[in-house]
């Protein structure tokens, strides 16, 4: 395998000690604390990176409302969409260095996160960067009871001071769906990125500055789950939060913000049922049922990790699955040929090894994969796992293991399909395979979830919303629906006499 060199941009961006991004100004943490980023395809330390207590929290809230309040409000919407579309600019122009970041500590192969994340990451903000001259209130026409003659017309306002706490997944894209509605609506943030990829978000504070995005409106703290995550979702001084993460740690962020009354988004997990019907074009369903879980590793909110295949083409898409399993290269994000990475960590290789190992005991069939690839060495890797389990009992076709492991099971009465599609407490996406319209459309309707894509997966697009029902979240983002989320609505009423 022919391995990367880092690009000496990205040599110098890890050696640097990484600070704190306050107020415009780089700092050292409060506590003087730091921590290591760890490369899980070698398992090698390739950063160290300040570990953010509250200290740091108080520091950055006074920054963000102190620019909330002061300049940032006098930036003119035509002024903001220049910045956002510099930001764009500046991200893609730095699309090689931010792909190696990206894969050096998430895993990913580096094609990946430069012809993918990053390309998503500038669609998203130059999408926002359309919207602060579109952010429209309106004129009603109400009827006191007075008799006297009223204007009433409402207008948009920031929310405020945002706390977005993003998981590592995609790390520099998810940044970007929470800051592109931020900005583009005039809000502050503070950006706290997962433990495990801070890099990718140290480096977009610094392409945030090129920008010339005034001082304080983003503001970057790294750190953990409880010693920064949780005193900033607890902050009196936060209006809004919007999470991405478990929805465990959504309930916490739920619960703490309830002291003041913030307004909450929550992206949270994922079950997703893919369905493939018996008229579909199976050669082009099992490529998309293999592309929808395997892609990121398996570690997609809205993997496809239950796979409802119609008992009469049961046996052909199993032997289709088996082929793309075994056409993935699994290996290091920067090897040319890698087209799988390593999971980002060494507690997800754990979980995602528990439920492999658990699955055949609890009753389903091992298609193919189930473990690390013997010929690598250190690094998390896991082969393509598929697993069948017609009784649909295992742990592996029920609960979220964020992991290129899908469960098949078939199905042949449609009303039973839906119901077992929907017998999950996510509701995060569905995906359907027919050509038959009647089925395709009877279906979505049925299906309760907040995407649904038929004869394709994955399909995200920053004009459409994004969310989940049931335990899946909160909320929306992208599209004009983001918009609300991150606006307070203000009507006024003139007493015209
Ligand atoms: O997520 P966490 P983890 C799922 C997936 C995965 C599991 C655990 O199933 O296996 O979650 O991953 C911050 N207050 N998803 O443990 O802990 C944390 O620092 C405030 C699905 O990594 O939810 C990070 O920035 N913040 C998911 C972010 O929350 C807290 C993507 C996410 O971390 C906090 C990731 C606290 N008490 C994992 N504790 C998706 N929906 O895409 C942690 N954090």
């Amino acid at each position: 395998m022919t391995t990367m060199e880092l690009f000496p941009e990205v040599q110098g961006f890890l050696a640097e000690q990484k600070r704190l991004f306050i107020g415009g100004e780089w700092v050292e943490p409060a506590a003087g604390e730091y921590f290591n980023v760890e490369n899980p395809a070698t398992t090698l330390n390739i950063a160290s990176v300040s570990k953010a207590t509250a200290a740091d929290v108080d520091h950055a809230v006074q920054a963000a409302r102190q620019a909330l309040e002061g300049e940032w409000q006098h930036v003119s919407p035509a002024q903001r969409t220049k910045l956002m579309l510099r930001l764009a600019d500046l991200i893609e122009e730095d699309a090689e260095n931010l792909g190696q970041i990206i894969s050096l500590e998430n895993g990913k192969p580096y094609s990946n996160a430069k012809n993918g994340e990053v390309v998503v990451t500038a669609n998203v903000i130059r999408y926002f960067a359309g919207w602060p001259s579109k952010i429209e209130g309106s004129t009603i026409p109400v009827s006191p009871r007075t008799g006297e003659r009223m204007l009433n017309y409402t207008v948009k306002e920031p929310v405020g001071v945002c706390a977005l706490i993003v998981p590592w997944n995609f790390p520099l894209s998810m940044c970007a769906w929470k800051l592109g509605p931020a900005l583009a609506t005039g809000c502050t943030s503070i950006l706290k990125p997962a433990e495990q990829t801070p890099l990718s978000a140290l480096r977009l504070a610094y392409l945030i500055e090129k920008a010339g995005i005034p001082r304080g409106v983003v503001n970057v703290l790294t750190g953990f789950g409880e010693g920064a995550g949780a005193p900033l979702a607890a902050h009196p001084g936060v209006d809004k939060i919007a999470f991405t993460g478990s929805t465990g740690v959504g309930r916490l962020i739920a619960q703490s913000a309830v002291s003041n009354m913030k307004k909450v988004s929550l992206e949270l997990g994922g079950k997703s049922p893919n369905i493939i019907l018996p008229d579909a074009d199976i050669i082009k369903a099992a490529k998309g049922a293999a592309d929808g879980i395997f892609y990121n590793q398996g570690q997609v909110c809205t993997a496809a990790s239950r796979l409802y295949v119609h008992e009469s083409v049961l046996d052909q898409t199993l032997e289709e699955l088996r082929k793309h399993a075994a056409a993935h290269v699994v290996g290091p994000g920067l090897n040319e040929q890698t087209t799988m990475g390593p999971l980002v960590s060494s507690a997800q290789f754990d979980v995602v090894k528990g439920y492999v190992d658990s699955a055949v005991s609890e009753g389903a069939e091992l298609i193919c994969g189930g473990g690390k690839p013997s010929e690598l060495g250190d690094g998390y890797f896991m082969s393509p796992t598929v697993f069948l389990d017609k009784q649909e009992q295992a742990r592996v076709a029920r609960e979220e293991i964020f992991g290129p492991v899908v469960t098949v099971m078939s199905w042949s009465d449609v009303d039973e399909l839906v119901h077992r599609a929907n017998d999950t407490p996510f509701g995060l996406a569905a995906g359907l395979w027919t050509n038959d319209l009647t089925q395709a459309h009877t279906i979505a309707s049925r299906i309760k979830a907040g995407s649904v894509w038929i004869n394709c997966w994955n399909v995200v697009d920053p004009a459409s919303p994004f969310g989940g029902y049931k335990q899946s979240g909160w909320g929306r983002e992208m599209g004009k629906n983001v918009i609300d989320a991150y606006t307070e609505t203000k009507s006024v009423f003139v007493n015209l006499g």
